[in-house]
């Protein structure tokens, strides 16, 4: 067996050629290594005839900070086995693997060259009318198919123990939950909204609502989450989209992937004016509301009609308990989508979003729209009962 080792160029065109028929015999391959993630290395393999293939090695280190911030190559596994798994329930919009090496913590996968990652496009005021309504199948599938409505307690019990992933759950609950709310060292934040980061460490009401997030990030494991589900994570086109990148996977909180896309529908929305010109602006912003409402309606009407349909365990068919958990799914995920609002302002990962608008007064005003935003809807979460006092409640906020 081959012991692991960090790719070249080479060694992944290798691997690709060695796993995958799709070359041929005399082709002509090359590589290179085009990653700008956080963690990983990824190579596109391809050869002269234009067909490409992805392999993504999992370094033993996080790529962003280096050799000083060491993590578990096993999330290579998690990564593919997430996708296998949300490919079977989903394949239309998830990535396909077509071949995992755990020795190498490396995954050949299918290249979507055709498409674009959905954060560079909406940066550029691009929008796609399916989105929504593609996402919320994505979500609505992914997450009902490993749930406790269609998993017997035994089934449910060993797959959760298959997806522990306690270094890269240790990486959100720090970033989303804890670091954001004190002076911590691996925060970035702009001088112009330290003052209203400072308030956010003194903010004990708000804290404690987000100890409650945090604590059933720990200790809800009601589906296979993707774990990461933000706009770098969705390759899309005019047609399609589909999901990258699942290392975060593990079973938690439904709400946490739903929550996670709606606030990053809602960093773009908060960074409009300060990205485009006030008419364009005032448009793409229409369009994403347009989009978190769809987005919400689709998965929840999904959702039921699975819980209705093809619900397993006879105690769980109980229409009055479905209803009430997913008005509890609603809750959770504004919820998070106000920490990802406040993590993605004042604390290590910050997004494209934000960060390209070059006017300095301009993107302190749009990250003091994300905070407060952010902060209205974890605070105001289990009053939200309806998708447009949630809308109200964004243009109430940001204006
Ligand atoms: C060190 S990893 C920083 C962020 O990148 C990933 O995509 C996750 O969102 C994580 O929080
Ligand atoms: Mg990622």
């Amino acid at each position: 067996m081959t012991a692991y080792h960090i790719f070249t160029p080479d060694d992944a065109l290798r691997f690709a050629d060695q796993h995958s028929e799709l070359f041929g015999d005399h082709s002509k391959l090359s590589a290179v290594e085009f990653g700008d993630g956080n963690l990983n290395l990824v190579f596109r393999v391809s050869n002269d005839k234009g067909t490409s293939l992805i392999v993504k090695q999992a370094l033993p280190y996080a790529r962003c900070v280096g050799e000083s911030w060491p993590l578990s190559t096993d999330r290579a596994r998690i990564e593919a086995e997430v996708l296998q798994q949300h490919g079977r329930f989903c394949p239309q919009h998830t990535v396909e693997v077509l071949h995992f090496e755990p020795a190498l913590s490396a995954i050949l996968m299918e290249d979507l060259k055709q498409y674009q990652i959905l954060r560079s496009e909406l940066v550029k005021g691009k929008t796609f009318a399916h989105l929504a309504s593609q996402m919320a199948t994505y979500l609505a599938q992914t997450l009902f198919y490993s749930s406790d409505f269609v998993l017997s307690g035994p089934v449910k019990k060993a797959a959760v123990a298959r997806f522990i992933n306690p270094e890269l759950c240790l990486i959100t609950e720090d970033l989303f939950f804890t670091d954001p709310y004190c002076n911590h060292e691996r925060n970035t934040i702009h001088a112009l909204i330290l003052p209203r980061a400072r308030q956010l460490w003194q903010d004990e009401e708000l804290q404690a609502e987000v100890a409650a997030l945090k604590a059933d990030f720990l200790s809800k494991p009601q589906a296979l989450l993707h774990g990461d589900v933000h706009s770098g994570s969705i390759f899309i086109n005019a047609d399609n989209c589909k999901v990258i990148d699942a290392e975060f996977g593990f079973y938690g909180p439904i709400g946490f992937d739903v929550g996670s896309l709606l606030g990053n529908l809602l960093l773009n929305y908060v960074a409009c004016p300060g990205l485009f010109a006030p008419e364009q602006a005032e448009q793409q912003q229409a369009y994403l509301l347009a989009q978190v409402r769809e987005l919400w309606q689709q998965f929840a009407a999904q959702f039921s009609q699975l819980m209705a349909s093809e619900t397993q365990d006879s105690a769980l068919q109980n229409s009055r308990y479905q209803q009430h958990f997913l008005q509890q799914v609603l809750a959770d995920s504004l919820g998070y989508a106000g920490c990802e609002l406040i993590r993605r302002t004042v604390g290590l990962a910050h997004v494209a979003d934000l960060e390209k608008i070059t006017d300095a007064k301009k993107r302190a005003e749009a990250e003091l729209r994300a905070i407060e935003l952010g902060r209205a809807l974890i605070m105001q979460r289990a009053k939200l009962a309806q998708m447009d006092a949630v809308l109200t409640l964004v243009q109430q906020v940001t204006v």
